[in-house]
Protein backbone atom coordinates (compact mmCIF):
# COMPACT_ATOMS: atom_id res chain seq x y z
CA UNK A 1 0.00 0.00 0.00
CA UNK A 2 2.61 2.61 -1.05
CA UNK A 3 1.39 6.23 -0.69
CA UNK A 4 3.89 8.72 0.15
CA UNK A 5 3.16 10.98 2.77
CA UNK A 6 0.45 8.84 4.22
CA UNK A 7 1.75 9.65 7.57
CA UNK A 8 1.34 13.77 7.33
CA UNK A 9 -2.08 13.00 6.94
CA UNK A 10 -2.46 9.99 9.49
CA UNK A 11 -3.66 9.27 12.99
CA UNK A 12 -1.48 6.83 15.09
CA UNK A 13 -2.73 5.04 17.91
CA UNK A 14 0.38 3.32 20.48
CA UNK A 15 -0.78 0.02 21.55
CA UNK A 16 1.46 -1.63 24.35
CA UNK A 17 0.75 -5.04 23.58
CA UNK A 18 0.98 -6.24 26.84
CA UNK A 19 -2.20 -4.41 27.77
CA UNK A 20 -4.23 -4.49 24.78
CA UNK A 21 -6.02 -7.85 24.25
CA UNK A 22 -5.26 -11.32 25.76
CA UNK A 23 -6.04 -14.10 23.12
CA UNK A 24 -4.96 -17.29 25.36
CA UNK A 25 -5.65 -16.46 28.97
CA UNK A 26 -2.44 -15.91 30.56
CA UNK A 27 -3.45 -12.78 31.42
CA UNK A 28 -0.67 -11.16 28.79
CA UNK A 29 -1.72 -9.30 25.79
CA UNK A 30 -0.30 -10.68 22.52
CA UNK A 31 -0.32 -10.40 19.05
CA UNK A 32 -3.57 -12.68 18.06
CA UNK A 33 -5.04 -10.32 20.68
CA UNK A 34 -4.70 -7.07 18.46
CA UNK A 35 -5.14 -9.18 15.21
CA UNK A 36 -8.52 -9.57 16.40
CA UNK A 37 -9.17 -6.28 17.91
CA UNK A 38 -8.10 -4.86 13.65
CA UNK A 39 -12.01 -4.47 13.46
CA UNK A 40 -12.10 -2.29 16.68
CA UNK A 41 -9.47 0.09 15.36
CA UNK A 42 -10.59 0.20 11.26
CA UNK A 43 -14.41 1.32 12.98
CA UNK A 44 -12.14 4.01 15.25
CA UNK A 45 -10.91 5.34 11.74
CA UNK A 46 -6.64 5.05 13.04
CA UNK A 47 -4.20 4.70 10.08
CA UNK A 48 -1.50 3.42 11.73
CA UNK A 49 -0.47 0.84 14.95
CA UNK A 50 2.66 1.66 16.96
CA UNK A 51 3.74 -1.22 18.60
CA UNK A 52 5.60 -1.05 21.90
CA UNK A 53 8.39 -4.16 21.84
CA UNK A 54 7.24 -7.35 20.98
CA UNK A 55 10.77 -8.94 20.43
CA UNK A 56 12.22 -11.39 22.90
CA UNK A 57 13.06 -9.70 26.03
CA UNK A 58 13.85 -11.49 29.39
CA UNK A 59 11.20 -8.30 30.48
CA UNK A 60 13.55 -6.28 33.01
CA UNK A 61 12.04 -3.13 31.29
CA UNK A 62 9.13 -4.94 29.83
CA UNK A 63 10.15 -4.97 26.32
CA UNK A 64 12.66 -2.13 25.97
CA UNK A 65 15.29 -4.42 26.82
CA UNK A 66 16.18 -6.73 23.48
CA UNK A 67 17.64 -9.97 23.97
CA UNK A 68 17.15 -11.18 20.00
CA UNK A 69 15.76 -8.67 17.59
CA UNK A 70 15.09 -10.92 14.45
CA UNK A 71 12.37 -12.76 16.54
CA UNK A 72 9.04 -12.80 18.28
CA UNK A 73 8.41 -12.87 22.49
CA UNK A 74 6.77 -16.18 23.28
CA UNK A 75 4.47 -14.46 25.52
CA UNK A 76 3.12 -12.06 22.47
CA UNK A 77 3.25 -14.63 19.91
CA UNK A 78 5.24 -16.33 16.61
CA UNK A 79 6.82 -14.22 13.56
CA UNK A 80 3.90 -15.93 11.76
CA UNK A 81 1.42 -14.63 14.13
CA UNK A 82 2.85 -11.00 13.09
CA UNK A 83 3.24 -11.83 9.68
CA UNK A 84 -0.35 -12.48 9.94
CA UNK A 85 -1.45 -9.08 11.73
CA UNK A 86 0.90 -7.05 9.42
CA UNK A 87 -1.34 -8.80 6.73
CA UNK A 88 -4.41 -8.35 8.16
CA UNK A 89 -3.75 -5.08 9.04
CA UNK A 90 -2.33 -3.68 6.02
CA UNK A 91 -5.85 -5.10 4.24
CA UNK A 92 -8.04 -3.14 6.38
CA UNK A 93 -5.53 -0.40 5.38
CA UNK A 94 -3.67 0.03 8.63
CA UNK A 95 0.04 0.58 8.63
CA UNK A 96 2.12 -1.12 11.56
CA UNK A 97 4.82 0.56 12.93
CA UNK A 98 7.73 -0.83 14.93
CA UNK A 99 9.42 0.25 18.08
CA UNK A 100 13.38 0.15 17.30
CA UNK A 101 15.22 0.20 20.69
CA UNK A 102 18.86 0.52 19.80
CA UNK A 103 20.20 2.71 22.21
CA UNK A 104 20.96 -0.95 24.13
CA UNK A 105 20.18 -4.45 24.00
CA UNK A 106 19.79 -6.55 26.86
CA UNK A 107 22.58 -7.96 28.72
CA UNK A 108 21.31 -11.28 27.54
CA UNK A 109 21.71 -10.40 24.08
CA UNK A 110 24.27 -13.02 21.96
CA UNK A 111 26.21 -9.11 21.46
CA UNK A 112 26.32 -8.72 24.87
CA UNK A 113 27.27 -12.08 25.74
CA UNK A 114 29.91 -11.86 23.38
CA UNK A 115 31.14 -8.27 24.41
CA UNK A 116 31.72 -9.31 27.57
CA UNK A 117 33.12 -12.72 26.98
CA UNK A 118 36.41 -11.05 27.02
CA UNK A 119 38.38 -8.08 26.06
CA UNK A 120 39.84 -9.06 22.82
CA UNK A 121 35.99 -10.85 21.80
CA UNK A 122 34.69 -9.77 17.91
CA UNK A 123 32.01 -7.53 19.33
CA UNK A 124 33.86 -5.97 22.40
CA UNK A 125 33.59 -2.31 20.98
CA UNK A 126 30.21 -2.93 19.91
CA UNK A 127 29.37 -1.89 23.73
CA UNK A 128 30.73 0.81 25.83
CA UNK A 129 33.58 -0.31 27.95
CA UNK A 130 35.68 1.65 30.06
CA UNK A 131 38.58 1.17 32.52
CA UNK A 132 38.13 2.47 36.13
CA UNK A 133 39.38 5.74 36.75
CA UNK A 134 41.22 6.08 40.19
CA UNK A 135 39.66 2.88 41.02
CA UNK A 136 36.26 3.86 40.68
CA UNK A 137 33.50 4.33 37.75
CA UNK A 138 35.29 5.93 34.93
CA UNK A 139 32.55 9.43 35.27
CA UNK A 140 29.67 10.87 37.02
CA UNK A 141 27.21 9.83 34.76
CA UNK A 142 24.03 8.45 36.29
CA UNK A 143 21.21 6.10 34.50
CA UNK A 144 17.99 7.13 33.99
CA UNK A 145 16.74 4.62 36.37
CA UNK A 146 18.40 5.72 39.34
CA UNK A 147 22.32 4.80 40.34
CA UNK A 148 25.58 4.92 38.46
CA UNK A 149 25.73 4.44 34.42
CA UNK A 150 28.56 2.69 35.15
CA UNK A 151 28.35 -1.72 36.11
CA UNK A 152 31.61 -2.94 37.18
CA UNK A 153 32.02 -6.31 35.46
CA UNK A 154 34.35 -8.60 37.34
CA UNK A 155 35.08 -10.75 34.61
CA UNK A 156 36.79 -8.78 32.40
CA UNK A 157 37.62 -6.06 34.50
CA UNK A 158 36.28 -2.97 32.85
CA UNK A 159 33.02 -0.73 33.53
CA UNK A 160 30.21 -1.10 30.95
CA UNK A 161 27.63 1.54 30.24
CA UNK A 162 24.22 1.43 31.05
CA UNK A 163 21.92 4.70 30.71
CA UNK A 164 18.93 2.85 32.00
CA UNK A 165 18.56 -0.59 34.20
CA UNK A 166 22.21 -2.64 33.98
CA UNK A 167 20.40 -5.52 32.65
CA UNK A 168 20.14 -2.56 29.54
CA UNK A 169 23.95 -2.05 28.00
CA UNK A 170 24.68 0.61 25.90
CA UNK A 171 25.48 0.02 22.11
CA UNK A 172 28.26 1.86 20.95
CA UNK A 173 27.11 4.25 17.91
CA UNK A 174 30.32 5.24 16.99
CA UNK A 175 31.22 1.05 16.44
CA UNK A 176 30.34 0.64 12.19
CA UNK A 177 29.93 -2.93 12.19
CA UNK A 178 27.60 -2.48 15.05
CA UNK A 179 25.61 0.17 12.87
CA UNK A 180 25.46 -2.31 9.74
CA UNK A 181 24.03 -5.06 11.98
CA UNK A 182 20.96 -2.91 12.84
CA UNK A 183 20.39 -1.63 9.02
CA UNK A 184 20.20 -5.13 8.20
CA UNK A 185 17.83 -5.96 11.29
CA UNK A 186 15.70 -2.88 9.78
CA UNK A 187 16.01 -4.31 6.54
CA UNK A 188 14.94 -7.24 7.87
CA UNK A 189 11.43 -5.71 8.97
CA UNK A 190 11.16 -3.83 6.46
CA UNK A 191 11.37 -6.09 4.00
CA UNK A 192 8.13 -8.41 5.66
CA UNK A 193 6.20 -5.31 5.60
CA UNK A 194 6.42 -3.01 8.26
CA UNK A 195 5.74 0.52 7.44
CA UNK A 196 8.35 2.43 9.98
CA UNK A 197 9.79 2.37 13.43
CA UNK A 198 9.59 5.07 16.16
CA UNK A 199 12.74 4.80 17.91
CA UNK A 200 13.71 4.87 21.34
CA UNK A 201 15.64 7.37 23.14
CA UNK A 202 17.28 8.88 20.00
CA UNK A 203 18.62 11.75 21.45
CA UNK A 204 20.60 9.20 23.38
CA UNK A 205 23.03 7.33 20.77
CA UNK A 206 26.06 9.09 21.03
CA UNK A 207 28.42 9.95 23.86
CA UNK A 208 30.87 11.99 24.29
CA UNK A 209 33.92 10.62 22.96
CA UNK A 210 36.24 11.81 25.49
CA UNK A 211 34.08 10.44 28.78
CA UNK A 212 33.76 13.87 30.21
CA UNK A 213 31.67 14.27 33.33
CA UNK A 214 28.82 16.09 33.50
CA UNK A 215 28.57 19.48 34.79
CA UNK A 216 28.41 19.25 38.51
CA UNK A 217 24.68 20.83 39.24
CA UNK A 218 22.19 20.38 42.28
CA UNK A 219 19.48 21.86 40.35
CA UNK A 220 17.01 18.85 39.58
CA UNK A 221 15.98 20.08 35.91
CA UNK A 222 19.24 21.58 34.81
CA UNK A 223 19.60 20.65 31.08
CA UNK A 224 23.65 20.72 31.65
CA UNK A 225 23.46 18.24 33.64
CA UNK A 226 22.89 16.04 30.42
CA UNK A 227 25.67 17.47 28.64
CA UNK A 228 28.09 14.88 27.94
CA UNK A 229 26.07 11.66 28.27
CA UNK A 230 22.90 13.19 25.62
CA UNK A 231 22.58 15.05 23.03
CA UNK A 232 25.50 14.65 21.23
CA UNK A 233 25.85 16.46 17.88
CA UNK A 234 27.41 13.96 16.43
CA UNK A 235 24.53 11.58 16.62
CA UNK A 236 23.33 13.58 13.23
CA UNK A 237 25.62 11.83 10.95
CA UNK A 238 24.17 8.18 12.23
CA UNK A 239 20.44 9.20 11.77
CA UNK A 240 21.05 10.50 8.18
CA UNK A 241 22.50 6.33 7.77
CA UNK A 242 19.60 5.04 8.94
CA UNK A 243 17.03 7.43 6.67
CA UNK A 244 19.03 6.40 3.51
CA UNK A 245 18.29 2.79 4.85
CA UNK A 246 14.66 3.66 5.01
CA UNK A 247 14.49 5.54 1.86
CA UNK A 248 15.70 2.17 -0.10
CA UNK A 249 11.47 1.22 0.66
CA UNK A 250 8.80 2.90 -0.37
CA UNK A 251 6.74 4.88 2.38
CA UNK A 252 8.01 4.19 5.18
CA UNK A 253 8.26 6.65 7.77
CA UNK A 254 10.25 7.01 11.48
CA UNK A 255 9.73 9.07 14.51
CA UNK A 256 11.78 9.81 17.25
CA UNK A 257 11.43 9.64 20.81
CA UNK A 258 13.59 12.76 21.93
CA UNK A 259 13.42 12.49 25.73
CA UNK A 260 15.18 15.58 28.08
CA UNK A 261 15.12 16.80 31.25
CA UNK A 262 14.03 19.20 31.62
CA UNK A 263 10.77 18.01 29.59
CA UNK A 264 9.71 18.63 26.35
CA UNK A 265 13.01 20.67 23.71
CA UNK A 266 11.17 21.45 20.72
CA UNK A 267 14.55 23.23 19.39
CA UNK A 268 15.96 19.86 20.05
CA UNK A 269 13.22 17.63 18.92
CA UNK A 270 13.22 19.84 15.65
CA UNK A 271 16.88 19.06 14.76
CA UNK A 272 16.12 15.12 14.45
CA UNK A 273 14.40 16.09 11.29
CA UNK A 274 17.43 17.76 9.87
CA UNK A 275 16.79 19.79 6.86
CA UNK A 276 12.88 17.89 6.95
CA UNK A 277 14.42 15.44 4.22
CA UNK A 278 17.55 13.91 5.64
CA UNK A 279 16.94 12.21 9.04
CA UNK A 280 13.87 11.63 10.74
CA UNK A 281 10.21 12.07 9.25
CA UNK A 282 9.03 12.97 12.95
CA UNK A 283 9.94 13.41 16.22
CA UNK A 284 7.99 13.96 19.45
CA UNK A 285 7.87 16.90 21.48
CA UNK A 286 6.80 16.24 24.99
CA UNK A 287 6.33 19.80 26.06
CA UNK A 288 2.35 19.93 26.25
CA UNK A 289 3.09 16.34 28.52
CA UNK A 290 4.49 18.82 31.20
CA UNK A 291 2.08 21.66 30.68
CA UNK A 292 -0.82 22.50 33.18
CA UNK A 293 -3.78 22.65 31.74
CA UNK A 294 -4.21 26.14 30.34
CA UNK A 295 -5.08 27.54 26.89
CA UNK A 296 -2.32 29.90 26.86
CA UNK A 297 0.45 27.37 28.00
CA UNK A 298 -0.77 24.79 25.14
CA UNK A 299 -0.84 27.71 22.53
CA UNK A 300 3.02 28.90 23.72
CA UNK A 301 3.87 25.25 23.42
CA UNK A 302 2.43 24.50 19.94
CA UNK A 303 3.89 27.78 19.06
CA UNK A 304 7.26 27.26 19.74
CA UNK A 305 7.24 23.70 17.98
CA UNK A 306 6.03 25.09 14.64
CA UNK A 307 8.49 27.62 14.81
CA UNK A 308 10.74 24.60 15.32
CA UNK A 309 10.12 22.55 12.12
CA UNK A 310 12.35 22.79 8.93
CA UNK A 311 10.44 23.73 5.95
CA UNK A 312 10.21 21.16 4.13
CA UNK A 313 9.09 19.52 7.26
CA UNK A 314 6.52 17.82 9.30
CA UNK A 315 5.21 18.09 13.15
CA UNK A 316 3.63 15.38 14.97
CA UNK A 317 1.61 15.77 18.52
CA UNK A 318 1.25 13.63 21.87
CA UNK A 319 -0.91 13.86 24.34
CA UNK A 320 0.31 10.76 26.28
CA UNK A 321 2.30 7.20 26.20
CA UNK A 322 3.45 4.35 27.93
CA UNK A 323 5.59 6.07 30.30
CA UNK A 324 3.59 9.02 31.43
CA UNK A 325 0.45 9.83 33.67
CA UNK A 326 -2.79 9.26 31.41
CA UNK A 327 -3.63 12.74 29.67
CA UNK A 328 -6.99 12.39 31.50
CA UNK A 329 -5.30 12.67 34.90
CA UNK A 330 -2.95 14.86 34.09
CA UNK A 331 -5.26 17.47 33.67
CA UNK A 332 -6.77 17.60 36.82
CA UNK A 333 -10.37 18.57 36.21
CA UNK A 334 -11.63 17.00 39.24
CA UNK A 335 -15.49 16.35 38.26
CA UNK A 336 -14.53 18.22 35.02
CA UNK A 337 -12.05 16.13 34.53
CA UNK A 338 -13.77 14.27 31.57
CA UNK A 339 -14.67 17.42 30.01
CA UNK A 340 -11.46 18.72 29.63
CA UNK A 341 -9.98 15.53 28.17
CA UNK A 342 -12.69 16.08 25.36
CA UNK A 343 -11.47 19.58 24.70
CA UNK A 344 -8.12 18.07 24.96
CA UNK A 345 -9.02 15.09 21.90
CA UNK A 346 -10.69 18.13 20.07
CA UNK A 347 -7.36 20.42 20.36
CA UNK A 348 -5.06 17.10 19.41
CA UNK A 349 -7.34 16.39 16.64
CA UNK A 350 -7.04 19.71 15.06
CA UNK A 351 -3.92 21.30 15.16
CA UNK A 352 -1.27 20.74 12.79
CA UNK A 353 0.59 17.53 12.63
CA UNK A 354 0.04 14.16 12.92
CA UNK A 355 -1.81 13.10 16.41
CA UNK A 356 -0.66 9.86 17.93
CA UNK A 357 -3.46 8.58 20.42
CA UNK A 358 -2.66 5.64 23.42
CA UNK A 359 -4.55 3.38 23.89
CA UNK A 360 -7.65 3.79 26.70
CA UNK A 361 -7.03 7.71 25.51
CA UNK A 362 -9.86 7.54 22.96
CA UNK A 363 -12.46 6.24 26.59
CA UNK A 364 -11.10 8.92 28.67
CA UNK A 365 -9.00 5.99 30.47
CA UNK A 366 -7.67 7.10 33.76
CA UNK A 367 -4.34 6.90 36.09
CA UNK A 368 -5.31 3.05 37.75
CA UNK A 369 -4.38 3.08 41.34
CA UNK A 370 -1.96 0.30 42.07
CA UNK A 371 -0.71 -0.71 45.64
CA UNK A 372 3.04 -1.59 46.18
CA UNK A 373 2.48 -4.86 45.86
CA UNK A 374 1.17 -4.73 42.40
CA UNK A 375 3.74 -2.60 40.81
CA UNK A 376 6.07 -4.36 38.21
CA UNK A 377 7.94 -1.28 36.16
CA UNK A 378 11.47 -1.35 37.94
CA UNK A 379 11.26 2.56 38.15
CA UNK A 380 7.78 2.27 40.37
CA UNK A 381 9.23 -0.52 42.93
CA UNK A 382 12.85 1.97 43.00
CA UNK A 383 11.42 5.08 43.93
CA UNK A 384 7.62 3.94 45.19
CA UNK A 385 5.81 6.03 47.32
CA UNK A 386 7.71 9.34 45.89
CA UNK A 387 7.45 7.94 42.05
CA UNK A 388 4.83 5.49 41.75
CA UNK A 389 6.27 4.54 38.03
CA UNK A 390 4.29 3.84 35.20
CA UNK A 391 2.24 1.32 35.59
CA UNK A 392 -0.63 3.28 36.41
CA UNK A 393 -0.85 4.00 32.59
CA UNK A 394 -0.62 0.84 31.17
CA UNK A 395 -3.07 -1.25 32.81
CA UNK A 396 -5.38 -3.18 30.56
CA UNK A 397 -7.58 -2.19 27.54
CA UNK A 398 -11.38 -1.55 28.64
CA UNK A 399 -13.58 -3.77 26.05
CA UNK A 400 -16.34 -4.40 27.85
CA UNK A 401 -18.32 -5.12 31.71
CA UNK A 402 -17.31 -8.96 32.07
CA UNK A 403 -14.60 -10.23 33.82
CA UNK A 404 -11.27 -8.36 33.66
CA UNK A 405 -13.13 -6.03 31.17
CA UNK A 406 -12.94 -8.36 28.51
CA UNK A 407 -9.08 -8.15 28.53
CA UNK A 408 -8.32 -12.03 29.60
CA UNK A 409 -9.79 -15.04 30.68
CA UNK A 410 -6.92 -15.21 32.92
CA UNK A 411 -5.47 -13.22 35.61
CA UNK A 412 -4.72 -10.03 34.14
CA UNK A 413 -0.60 -9.24 34.78
CA UNK A 414 -1.60 -5.31 36.02
CA UNK A 415 -4.97 -4.98 37.51
CA UNK A 416 -8.14 -3.94 35.35
CA UNK A 417 -8.94 -0.04 36.45
CA UNK A 418 -12.06 -0.43 38.56
CA UNK A 419 -13.96 2.12 36.63
CA UNK A 420 -14.34 -0.95 33.92
CA UNK A 421 -18.15 -1.06 34.52
CA UNK A 422 -19.22 2.10 32.42
CA UNK A 423 -16.19 3.19 31.21
CA UNK A 424 -15.68 0.43 28.40
CA UNK A 425 -15.56 -0.17 24.42
CA UNK A 426 -19.00 -1.89 24.48
CA UNK A 427 -20.92 0.62 26.59
CA UNK A 428 -19.44 3.55 24.76
CA UNK A 429 -19.59 2.73 21.17
CA UNK A 430 -23.52 2.43 21.98
CA UNK A 431 -23.64 5.89 23.33
CA UNK A 432 -23.78 8.61 20.73
CA UNK A 433 -22.31 11.50 23.19
CA UNK A 434 -19.54 9.10 24.69
CA UNK A 435 -16.04 9.86 24.43
CA UNK A 436 -15.71 6.96 22.25
CA UNK A 437 -17.56 8.71 19.74
CA UNK A 438 -16.22 11.94 19.93
CA UNK A 439 -12.72 10.60 18.95
CA UNK A 440 -14.17 8.57 16.12
CA UNK A 441 -16.20 11.61 14.94
CA UNK A 442 -13.32 13.62 14.81
CA UNK A 443 -10.56 11.44 13.35
CA UNK A 444 -13.65 10.86 10.62
CA UNK A 445 -13.84 14.83 9.69
CA UNK A 446 -10.54 14.72 9.88
CA UNK A 447 -9.79 12.38 7.37
CA UNK A 448 -12.28 13.49 5.48
CA UNK A 449 -11.44 16.92 5.09
CA UNK A 450 -7.52 17.72 3.73
CA UNK A 451 -7.77 21.69 5.77
CA UNK A 452 -7.76 19.38 9.17
CA UNK A 453 -5.32 17.10 7.97
CA UNK A 454 -2.59 19.28 5.98
CA UNK A 455 -3.99 22.52 6.11
CA UNK A 456 -2.35 25.54 7.52
CA UNK A 457 -3.34 26.34 11.18
CA UNK A 458 -3.81 30.54 11.97
CA UNK A 459 -4.26 31.23 14.85
CA UNK A 460 -6.97 33.66 15.87
CA UNK A 461 -7.55 33.59 19.77
CA UNK A 462 -4.28 32.72 21.62
CA UNK A 463 -5.47 31.55 25.23
CA UNK A 464 -7.04 35.26 26.27
CA UNK A 465 -9.48 34.47 28.60
CA UNK A 466 -8.47 30.32 28.65
CA UNK A 467 -10.07 30.22 24.54
CA UNK A 468 -8.13 28.74 22.23
CA UNK A 469 -9.49 29.47 18.39
CA UNK A 470 -8.01 28.56 15.48
CA UNK A 471 -8.85 27.76 11.32
CA UNK A 472 -7.27 25.41 9.61
CA UNK A 473 -6.91 25.96 5.71
CA UNK A 474 -6.39 24.08 2.46
CA UNK A 475 -7.31 25.27 -0.69
CA UNK A 476 -10.79 26.65 -0.51
CA UNK A 477 -11.86 25.05 2.80
CA UNK A 478 -11.57 27.06 5.69
CA UNK A 479 -12.77 25.39 9.34
CA UNK A 480 -12.46 27.34 12.23
CA UNK A 481 -11.99 25.51 15.77
CA UNK A 482 -13.00 27.15 19.67
CA UNK A 483 -11.69 25.70 22.68
CA UNK A 484 -13.05 26.90 25.97
CA UNK A 485 -10.67 25.77 28.67
CA UNK A 486 -12.03 27.12 30.93
CA UNK A 487 -15.22 26.19 33.25
CA UNK A 488 -17.31 29.58 32.13
CA UNK A 489 -19.13 30.68 29.60
CA UNK A 490 -17.41 32.45 27.47
CA UNK A 491 -18.52 35.08 24.16
CA UNK A 492 -15.69 35.12 21.54
CA UNK A 493 -15.52 36.99 17.98
CA UNK A 494 -13.76 35.98 15.30
CA UNK A 495 -13.50 38.83 12.21
CA UNK A 496 -13.80 36.02 9.17
CA UNK A 497 -17.21 36.59 6.85
CA UNK A 498 -18.83 34.13 5.58
CA UNK A 499 -21.44 31.54 6.12
CA UNK A 500 -20.41 28.27 8.93
CA UNK A 501 -22.03 25.69 9.70
CA UNK A 502 -21.53 23.67 12.72
CA UNK A 503 -19.73 20.27 11.85
CA UNK A 504 -18.85 18.43 15.32
CA UNK A 505 -19.07 19.64 18.97
CA UNK A 506 -18.97 18.46 22.87
CA UNK A 507 -22.15 20.87 22.96
CA UNK A 508 -23.89 21.89 19.98
CA UNK A 509 -26.33 18.87 19.13
CA UNK A 510 -27.91 20.93 16.23
CA UNK A 511 -25.69 21.40 13.03
CA UNK A 512 -26.30 25.27 13.45
CA UNK A 513 -25.57 27.95 11.12
CA UNK A 514 -23.92 30.83 11.66
CA UNK A 515 -23.39 33.96 9.62
CA UNK A 516 -20.44 35.64 11.73
CA UNK A 517 -18.11 34.07 13.95
CA UNK A 518 -19.77 35.47 17.20
CA UNK A 519 -20.63 32.71 19.54
CA UNK A 520 -20.99 31.92 23.35
CA UNK A 521 -19.07 28.96 24.35
CA UNK A 522 -20.29 26.29 27.35
CA UNK A 523 -17.64 26.10 29.92
CA UNK A 524 -15.49 23.28 28.28
CA UNK A 525 -17.24 23.58 24.56
CA UNK A 526 -15.14 22.23 21.75
CA UNK A 527 -16.49 22.99 18.31
CA UNK A 528 -15.63 22.62 14.86
CA UNK A 529 -17.30 24.74 12.06
CA UNK A 530 -16.76 24.85 8.22
CA UNK A 531 -16.79 27.58 6.17
CA UNK A 532 -20.31 26.63 3.89
CA UNK A 533 -20.26 29.62 1.77
CA UNK A 534 -19.70 33.29 1.26
CA UNK A 535 -21.89 35.66 2.49
O1 LIG B 1 9.79 6.89 31.62
C1 LIG B 1 10.48 7.81 31.97
C2 LIG B 1 10.22 8.46 33.25
O2 LIG B 1 8.87 8.74 33.35
C3 LIG B 1 11.51 8.36 31.10
O3 LIG B 1 12.62 8.77 31.79
C4 LIG B 1 11.91 7.32 30.07
O4 LIG B 1 12.95 6.58 30.55
C5 LIG B 1 12.30 8.01 28.80
O5 LIG B 1 11.13 8.56 28.29
C6 LIG B 1 12.86 7.02 27.78
O6 LIG B 1 11.87 6.09 27.45
C7 LIG B 1 12.09 5.04 26.58
O7 LIG B 1 13.24 4.29 26.86
C8 LIG B 1 13.24 3.52 28.06
C9 LIG B 1 11.94 2.75 28.31
O8 LIG B 1 11.90 2.30 29.63
C10 LIG B 1 10.73 3.58 28.01
O9 LIG B 1 9.56 2.82 28.15
C11 LIG B 1 10.90 4.11 26.61
O10 LIG B 1 9.76 4.78 26.14
C12 LIG B 1 14.38 2.57 27.94
O11 LIG B 1 14.30 1.86 26.73
CA1 LIG C 1 -1.55 -13.90 26.02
Amino acid sequence: MPQRGWWKRGVIYQIYPRSFRDSNGDGIGDIRGITRKLDYLTWLGIDAIWLSPVNPSPMYDFGYDISDYYDIDPCYGTLSDFDELLEKAHASGIRIIMDLVVNHTSHLHKWFKDSSSARDSRRRDWYIWHDPVKGREPNNWKSAFGGSAWEWDPHTEQYYLHSFLKEQPDLNWRNPEMRKSIHKMMRFWLNRGVDGFRLDVVNWFIKDDRFRSNPFTIKPLDPEKHKYDRNRPEVHDYIKELRAVVDEYDARMTVGEVFTLPPGNPELSASFLGNGEDELHMAFDFSIMYRFWSARRFYNCVKRWYREIPHSGWPCNVQSNHDQPRGRSRYMGGVNSEKRARVAAIFLLTIKGTPFLYYGEELGMKNTSLRRNEIVDPLGKRYWPVYRGRDCARTPMLWNSKTNAGFSDGRPWLPVDSDYKKLNVKAQRKDRYSMLNLYREMITLRKKHPALNRGEIIPEIKGFKNVLAYFRQEGDETFFIALNFSGKERTIHAGERGQWRVMLSTHRTIREHFTSLTMTLAPYEATVVMRIGEL
